[in-house]
């Protein structure tokens, strides 16, 4: 008999994956946590039936949430990862020779457990000594947190539960104290055509907390729409304006991550671009 996982969108659409194995299913304290094996993407980590990572297509969301900020930013030694238990944009993170302290505050432990027992090839650099794991709320850690950062990362699941908070102009702003006076954020923000609700007003919230916001874009095969956004707000640096030979350096070691891309991802279809200037 064949086994399905089916990821719902909405009530109007779903994807379907073929699975060879259902390895593991818990109900943490949060939330509904499975790991299976696809035929098509590899492992996979579910989240309240919610594809959060595949082996096949994770180094384009880890690379493009990782570097493109750490490349804009000149000299970043000090970062944070809001949510990202799976450990991936810590892997990229320890790539970049100037970073000093990553850490990484993922409100549900039982994420980073299974992720290194499940999911080692992304899970791998969580031991590094530059890391510090807090199993704790990040709303609440970056609010105890000022002047502190050269770089955060948030690296949420989609807005439902208690992520909802991850997408609102009062988190940004606690972002925002959290950074040195040159600091830099960015957020994964959702998907251009499934998403435009959430784009639109959480773009608005960022550019009226940061005076520079870019949004920038990356593909995505197991995520809705296969187009996704990221948001970045910026104290100072504008990406367009980083020195790319640092990117061409990381380049030798990524896999979608590269100084054209870089620039390109910057590229706006005119549908984003409208969503975005919309008031
Ligand atoms: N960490 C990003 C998860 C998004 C799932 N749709």
């Amino acid at each position: 008999m064949e086994l399905w996982f089916t990821e719902y969108q909405n009530n109007k659409l779903a994807y379907g994956y073929k699975i060879s194995k259902h390895l593991h299913s818990e109900q943490t304290k949060f939330q509904r946590l499975d790991v299976v094996d696809t035929e098509q993407f590899g492992r996979m980590l579910i989240l309240d039936g919610i594809v959060m990572t595949t082996i096949e297509d994770e180094f384009v969301y880890h690379e493009m949430i990782s570097h493109v900020p750490l490349i804009t930013h000149p000299n970043p030694k000090k970062v944070a990862v809001i949510g990202g238990g799976d450990g991936g944009a810590i892997r990229e993170i320890i790539k970049h020779p100037s970073i000093e302290e990553a850490h990484l505050i993922e409100i549900d432990g039982r994420v980073i457990e299974n992720s290194k027992k499940y999911l080692p090839e992304i899970a791998c650099a969580l031991d590094d000594p530059k890391v510090t794991i807090f199993v704790e709320d990040g709303i609440e850690f970056i609010k105890k947190n000022k002047n502190t950062y050269d770089v955060i990362m948030v690296d949420s699941t989609d807005p439902i539960g208690p992520a909802v908070g991850l997408f609102k102009k009062e988190f940004y702003q606690s972002v925002y104290d959290a950074l040195k006076e040159d600091g830099l954020f960015v957020a994964q923000t959702e998907s251009p055509f499934l998403n435009k609700d959430i784009i639109k007003p959480t773009y608005q919230a960022i550019s009226e907390v940061f005076p520079i916001t870019r949004l920038y874009l990356a593909t995505i095969p197991t995520y809705p729409g296969f187009l996704w956004s990221f948001s970045m707000g910026s104290k100072k640096y504008k990406p367009e304006d980083a020195d790319l030979s640092r990117a061409e350096a990381i380049a030798s070691d990524t896999k979608y991550y590269n100084p054209e891309i870089h620039r390109s991802a910057f590229a706006l279809p005119n549908f984003v671009r409208d969503l975005i200037a919309q008031k």
